[in-house]
């Protein structure tokens, strides 16, 4: 299929829309079913431009659905890749306006901070390992526009990979610090465990989503440039959360992650 460049403008508009205003649409693929991955990927690429002209900075990127349990979990067989704006990012401890948002999840995640460029098809973790400055401990909170969080992985390519918010842990470690494989992460929610895990989880080894993204961004000729922040995807299931909940996530070594939702 070969979307015309005014279809993928209406429909990166159509996802932005929904994602600025809080409202659900049916996945997209229901009115185009053969639209293809690169397809999806232009419509991600307009709603970064889009964000970008009216003065938001792209603060990172995300890898999503990168383990087993997560795309399990939402019945898709692949990664996929989003950006982060900076309005995005907020404190630890932060209190969520979940007004703002449509059905949030949370995920407990490593999030890998580069200090030398990455590029190309087959970047290893070693690689990326060697190219990390710092490695830090996160939450993402992810909220798909589509009904019920119902979607195909084209759908949500061009939805972001149903980027929302984040937050980022106070404790920072160098990438030689840890086996990032064995690192241990608790999620609770109003103080009972909901979620448990391993970094292991995301893809054998949280520094092999960096070079996925790697491999991913090279189809369009992009790199991920040194200094960029790279959220690697969740090492728990996503969990849903409502008004009122607080979540708080305990990393091996790392400290907590706290949110609430209000
Ligand atoms: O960060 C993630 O793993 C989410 C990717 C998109 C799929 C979803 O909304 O669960
Ligand atoms: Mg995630």
């Amino acid at each position: 299929m070969t979307l015309a460049k005014a279809d993928i403008e209406k429909l990166a508009e159509h996802l932005e829309k929904a994602e600025l205003e809080a409202y659900e649409v049916t996945k997209i693929t229901d009115d185009y079913p053969d639209m293809t991955m690169s397809e999806a990927t232009d419509i991600q690429w307009e709603i970064r431009r889009r964000k970008e002209e009216r003065g938001h900075k792209i603060v990172g990127m995300k890898m999503g659905l990168t383990s087993w349990a997560k795309m399990k979990q939402m019945g898709v067989e692949k990664p996929c890749y989003g950006f982060l704006a900076d309005y995005f990012s907020l404190a630890d401890g932060a209190e969520v306006p979940i007004d703002e948002l449509i059905h949030p999840k949370v995920e407990a995640e490593v999030a890998f901070v580069t200090n030398r460029d990455l590029s190309g098809p087959k970047v290893t973790v070693d690689e990326v390992l060697s190219a990390t400055e710092l490695v830090v401990p996160a939450i993402e909170i992810i909220d798909s526009r589509y009904k019920d969080f119902k979607f195909d992985l084209v759908s949500v390519q061009a939805d972001n990979s149903s980027s929302t918010r984040y937050v980022v842990g106070s404790r920072a470690a160098k990438p030689e610090d840890f086996d990032w494989s064995t690192i241990g992460v608790v999620m609770q929610k109003n103080g009972k465990v909901v979620e448990l895990g391993a970094g292991a989880s995301v893809l054998d080894h949280p520094a092999a989503s960096v070079a996925m993204l790697a491999s991913m961004l090279h189809e369009r000729n992009e790199i991920i440039p040194a200094g960029t922040f790279v959220m690697t995807g969740g090492i728990t299931a996503a969990v849903l959360v409502e008004r009122g909940d607080s979540i708080i996530v305990r990393y091996q070594d790392l400290g907590a992650v706290s949110l609430r939702f209000v």
